[in-house]
């Protein structure tokens, strides 16, 4: 029996399928402007979100640079403290809703890894203190890396841990001598894992602290500066973590170092005579390791509109006149 009866006349077959190929064509190109409208959907949604990438973006950087302007109109250069203005976050609301923050953060607060790389080492080397900094978070086996980190970083080749011991590596790899410019450089050099950089054990419970004088945090006792200064960079007395402060002075001056971060609570250090007379067996050792300015920090810098959000990290060395250069700049997603 045919399709369509009737009153009405069959359909020849070659109508038939013209119909269909009509219809094909009908819903191919329904299908194809759809598509086509998809796609300029989505390419609006990408530009649209690479646009507010772009505001988020410059409204950080914008942020961490007036974070930096703070830093170079510091009226004190002699002494840095963290109740300066520099100090303080800061806070800037943009076009398009954005809001963004910014802190800069005085970097000698840590002991610099790369100081290992200088040949001149006033006072206690810079070896003995990043040893002490293993111990007092808690990492007791310290001469080896500590080693071989100077010898990775140094300009001679002369070392246990030079090329010939890399030659054998899994990876073999030969020591750039010079300093370091990112701290995933250090994951090469012997001894050095991600585990040393993993948050300390907490303590057992909420009675207990972690220990005073091996609990430490190695994020919280070192840093890497991207620079290559002539002489190494000294911890600031007034803003040094703990951490940092029982490396420079030794784990057996602990009571020392606690009285230091009591005192400079009430009033910040204006030089280091104090301490130095304070402990008389400390003086000499502490020649080029602190002072009570800085001379390096970095800025964070966060925006953020609708949960979306860009980051920035700079680090930046100042001048003696108070002129503020930029070392590194590093975006990304936060
Ligand atoms: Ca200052
Ligand atoms: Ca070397």
């Amino acid at each position: 029996m045919l399709p369509f009866s009737g009153n009405a006349s069959p359909l020849p077959r070659n109508a038939g399928v013209a119909l269909i190929l009509a219809l094909a064509a009908i819903v191919t190109a329904s299908g194809l402007l759809l598509w086509l409208q998809a796609r300029a959907l989505h390419r609006g949604t990408s530009a649209y979100a690479a646009l507010e990438t772009e505001h988020l973006r410059v409204a950080a950087a914008e942020t961490a640079r007036a974070a930096l302007y703070v830093l170079a109109a510091d009226p004190d250069l002699s002494v840095d403290h963290p109740g300066e203005d520099w100090a303080q976050p800061l806070e800037r609301d943009w076009p398009g809703g954005i809001h963004a923050w910014a802190r800069v953060e005085d970097a000698a607060a840590y002991v610099d890894l790369n100081n290992l790389a200088c040949s001149n080492q006033p006072g206690r080397p810079f070896s003995a203190i990043l040893r002490n900094a293993f111990t007092a978070c808690g990492h007791f086996e310290a001469d080896a890396p500590v080693d071989a980190l100077a010898d990775y970083v140094d300009a001679d080749t002369t070392g246990d841990y030079e090329a010939a011991f890399y030659r054998h590596a899994d990876a073999p790899l030969l020591p750039p001598d010079r300093e370091l410019w990112a701290p995933a450089e250090l994951l090469h050099v012997h001894g050095f894992s991600p585990a040393l950089f993993a948050p300390p054990a907490p303590a057992p419970d909420a009675r207990h602290h972690r220990d005073e004088l091996f609990g430490g945090d190695f994020r919280q006792a070192t840093v890497l500066l991207p620079d290559a200064p002539d002489a190494p960079v000294p911890v600031n007395l007034n803003t040094a973590t703990r951490e940092a402060l029982l490396a420079v002075a030794g784990i057996e001056h602990a009571a020392t170092v606690r009285s230091a971060m009591s005192l400079r609570a009430l009033h910040p250090f204006q030089s280091t005579t104090l301490l130095a007379a304070a402990s008389p067996d400390l003086a000499s050792t502490l020649e080029g390791a602190i002072d009570v300015k800085s001379a390096y920090y970095r800025v964070r810098a966060t925006a953020e509109h609708d949960g979306r959000r860009r980051s920035i990290l700079a680090y930046a060395r100042r001048d003696p006149d108070g002129t503020v250069h930029l070392l590194q700049w590093l975006e990304g997603v936060s």
